[in-house]
């Protein structure tokens, strides 16, 4: 015990000093070294990218080299879960570094409350030039930020808008290449005595998948693999999967989703337009969420953003693909599996130009000398269904939606093509920046710092987190996923569906990794369940998310 206090004052001691040294003020020219030397943060974010479309986590649908490199030079997280599978929610957390119930942003419809404390205002404080570019979709402005140019709400693929510092413009040009020359811009701007933070983020691959013209068409020789699942019937799962509206039999539409719609309808309703009052079709309202009547108007506001040099590189190949689809009359099974191609030419070919996109903007980090001193993150605000369960969207706890990519690449810290196991999330992205720039992490942020984790070629230390919480609350909503709650270990899922439900779901990860077979009923897993039900309590203990259901 004497030991041990003595251990503990000499490391407070040595600490002091430390900190007392580096951080000192009036040491002059060498502070301002020390400043300097502060790692560079690149975090770079896409919207609804999963895994199984990245070839460094094993994807067979795409290649993507760029993305591939920053795992190959630096570390593969196969295990980042994130707090609550939506958007907004996810960025809140990862800006504030709480759960939902804390931060407010328990879904989309809610404004963020912008005084709330966010690690990019406590980098300005320290020093860094911070920048936010790209999706942002938080309803309320950034604040901490020397500059940022957001898209407002969900944003457009082309002649994209943007609020930059409050004023509102319009950009040419397609959304992903735009996001990256307003990034490149920045850092060809930036004040070079100080360390920079660069939130890079995609709008890109999120629905409804409008490819760049450059990759018009690119897979419509392809066929991609099916998932397993494609055609899941929900049989041995409860009502959440079954009453939920994102499937791709009937919840994708024509014209939004598939893009049937044929170029003499799109033209015939240009010649009107400005004219007849179409639909408003415009609202982030979930209840238009099955209206298909909104369909082709929906989809015509989007293409006719494009030029006309843009519309007929469009309409080249999407005309075929309507010619077909009234060639083959398709029905059931087949008509699922036809949609589920198309999708995936589409998704695909937006994450493309991510894909290219990054690889640009690496290849200019690497131009200014900055490349090697950059902490760069790419990751996602959730995964995502491509076909498994027979779905699209997110939401879920189950792991397509609950997982997340993470990589980063810091070669200072991280060794070069290392892979962690460790329980990941996006809770943990504001205390871990703020570990690696020397800010000191508030005490009321929930994540826990994964320098430990990079510093250590992804082992995590003993006493790692071992389970991860999940909560989701958008219901009613879009895609119609009910509330639910849970717990995941390396081995098993347990989940509480409530609201206008009560029902459990058990998952045994180990022998049904596609979570197919729901087993909260089966006696062999009686006192699984009671001990998954204790962790889960002390999860929501530690998270002060102690009434799960009042929110
Ligand atoms: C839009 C999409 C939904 C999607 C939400 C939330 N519909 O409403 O499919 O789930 O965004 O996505 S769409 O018809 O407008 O494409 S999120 O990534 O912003 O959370
Ligand atoms: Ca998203």
């Amino acid at each position: 015990m004497r030991v041990k206090f003595i251990t503990y004052i000499f490391c407070l001691f040595a600490a002091g000093f430390l900190v007392a040294s580096c951080g000192n003020p009036k040491s002059g020219r060498s502070a301002e070294n020390t400043a300097a030397k502060r790692p560079n943060i690149v975090f770079i974010m896409t919207d609804d990218h999963t895994i199984q479309a990245m070839s460094c986590y094993g994807s067979k649908l795409v290649k993507t080299p760029n993305l591939d490199r920053i795992a190959k030079e630096g570390m593969l997280f196969e295990n980042c879960f994130v707090t609550n599978a939506v958007c907004g929610p996810s960025r809140a957390t990862i800006l504030t570094g709480k759960y939902s119930h804390l931060n407010g942003l328990t879904d989309n419809s809610k404004v963020f409350d912008s005084t709330q404390v966010i690690y990019p205002q406590l980098l300005k404080k320290a020093g860094y030039q911070t920048a936010m570019i790209g999706k942002w979709h938080l309803g309320s402005l950034p604040v901490g930020f020397d500059y940022y140019s957001i898209l407002p709400n969900q944003g457009e693929y082309y002649q994209p808008e943007f609020i930059e510092n409050g004023r509102k413009i319009t950009e040419k040009g397609y959304v992903t290449d735009v996001i990256t020359d307003k990034a490149i811009n920045f850092l060809d701007h930036r004040d070079h005595d100080k360390p920079f933070l660069l939130i890079y983020q995609h709008k890109a691959p999120h629905r409804d998948w409008l490819p760049a013209t450059r990759h018009l068409g690119m897979f419509d020789n392809v066929t991609f693999p099916e998932p397993s699942n494609l055609l899941d019937d929900f049989s041995h799962r409860g009502r959440a999967a079954k009453e939920q509206m994102m499937n791709i039999s009937t919840n994708m539409w024509d014209a939004w989703d598939l893009k049937l719609e044929s170029s003499e309808e799109l033209d015939s309703m240009a010649k009107i337009a400005g004219k007849v009052h179409f639909k408003d079709a415009k609202s982030d309202d979930y209840r238009q969420a099955n209206d298909k009547s909104l369909d082709k108007y929906r989809f015509f506001q989007v293409y006719n953003r494009m030029t006309p040099e843009q519309k007929a590189a469009w309409n080249k190949v999407y005309d075929k693909r309507v010619a077909e689809f009234k060639r083959l009359n398709l029905k059931g099974a087949d008509l699922v599996r036809w949609k589920y191609q198309q999708y995936m030419r589409d998704y695909l070919a937006c994450v493309v130009a991510v894909d290219e996109n990054v690889g640009r903007l690496m290849d200019y980090l690497k131009k200014i000398g900055e490349l090697d001193n950059t902490i760069i993150v790419y990751t996602s605000d959730q995964g995502f269904y491509l076909g498994e369960h027979g779905w699209f969207d997110k939401r879920f706890m189950y792991d397509e939606s609950f997982r997340t990519p993470l990589l980063v690449r810091y070669p200072l810290a991280v060794k070069a093509g290392s892979v962690s196991k460790a329980f990941a999330m996006n809770l943990d992205f504001a205390p871990t920046l703020l570990d690696y720039a020397g800010v000191s992490i508030p005490a009321d942020m929930q994540g826990e710092s994964l320098r430990p984790i990079l510093d250590n070629e992804g082992k995590a230390p003993e006493n790692w987190r071992k389970a991860v919480y999940y909560h989701y609350y958008e219901f009613p909503g879009w895609h119609m996923v009910k509330r639910h709650y849970g717990i995941r270990t390396d081995r098993y899922k347990l989940i509480h569906f409530y609201n206008d439900i009560d029902e459990w779901e058990l998952y045994d990860l180990q022998k049904d990794p596609h979570e197919m077979y729901n087993q909260y009923n089966s006696p062999a897993y009686k006192e699984i369940i009671k001990q998954l039900k204790e962790q889960l309590t002390q999860l929501q203990v530690k998270y002060k998310d102690t009434n799960p259901t009042e929110k």
